[in-house]
């Protein structure tokens, strides 16, 4: 058989199967790329609600990813919800030997606004996490608690972008999902600004897009795309799984991990 890519993710259980390692483990698979999980929380969830969190140790969350490097290395992995600013110490320390890139999805809450990282956390992941991190890539919300800056417009998350890249990150996509106008990401490589623009599509059904968006793009880097493509990749991804969603649960469901990779 062809050589198959390796991703990791290191993220939290949405039973539910919409976000969380589950998400990442379809769109991995859905991109082609043999998918491995290194769990760092488990929620109680369905598309309603998230009724429990419960954050694993730091050195169960260590062992789970020494585990899965020693034997299957990734080319690429990535990070969701961390759970704990003691994880996050865990993850920035092991993150500066991994000899792959890492994107990191700053997850701060869940879809339904149960916080998913404590606020010393916060700190933790932006001066530990992000030096090591290949790609960070926060929402509006995140954006503004890593960087202080209140985003509104275009120029603002322009802006942002350039804060966060300042604090280590090599690149930085801020999703403009939260944004009043059109969803535009916007990508800075410390070079120039990209803008990655869709219609917004008007559905109550986008939990889990975070995670599966963050995903796609870890397995085109796994597969040895740039990170221009990759982000373009996924974002076509993104849009059509949103669009195609399968109406499933009775409150905030899934987007559809089975939609068309370009
Ligand atoms: O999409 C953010 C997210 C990340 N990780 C887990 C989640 C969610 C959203 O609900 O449940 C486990």
């Amino acid at each position: 058989m062809r050589h198959l890519p390796v991703a990791l993710t290191i993220a939290g259980s949405d039973p539910s199967g919409g976000a969380g390692i589950q998400a990442d483990l379809k769109t991995f698979h859905q991109f082609g790329a043999y998918g491995e999980a290194a769990i760092t929380l488990l929620t109680v969830q369905n598309s309603v609600r998230v009724s429990r969190v419960e954050v694993l140790s730091a050195r169960l969350v260590e062992q789970q990813i020494a585990a899965v490097i020693e034997d299957i290395p990734p080319a690429a992995a990535k990070t969701g919800a961390l759970g704990s600013a003691e994880i996050v110490e865990t993850v920035s320390r092991m993150a500066a030997d991994f000899a792959f890139p890492l994107v990191v999805d700053p997850v701060m809450l869940s879809s339904h606004g149960r916080e998913l990282l404590p606020g010393p956390a916060v700190r933790a992941l932006r001066e530990l996490l992000l030096p090591h991190a290949a790609l960070a890539m926060p929402n509006v919300p995140e954006a503004e608690a890593l960087t202080g800056i209140e985003i509104r417009s275009i120029d603002d998350v322009r802006h942002a972008a350039c804060v966060i890249r300042s604090m280590g990150a090599r690149a930085v996509l801020i999703k403009g999902g939260h944004l009043d106008s059109d969803p535009i990401d916007v990508l800075f490589d410390g070079v120039e600004y990209r803008d990655f623009p869709a219609p917004r599509i008007d559905t109550r059904h986008t939990h889990g897009t975070g995670c599966t968006y963050s995903a796609a793009i870890t397995a085109s880097l796994a597969a040895g795309c740039g990170l221009v493509e990759s982000v373009a990749r996924a974002k076509h991804f993104i849009h059509e799984a949103i669009r195609c969603n399968p109406g499933l649960g009775h409150g905030c469901g899934p987007v559809n991990h089975h939609a068309e990779v370009s």
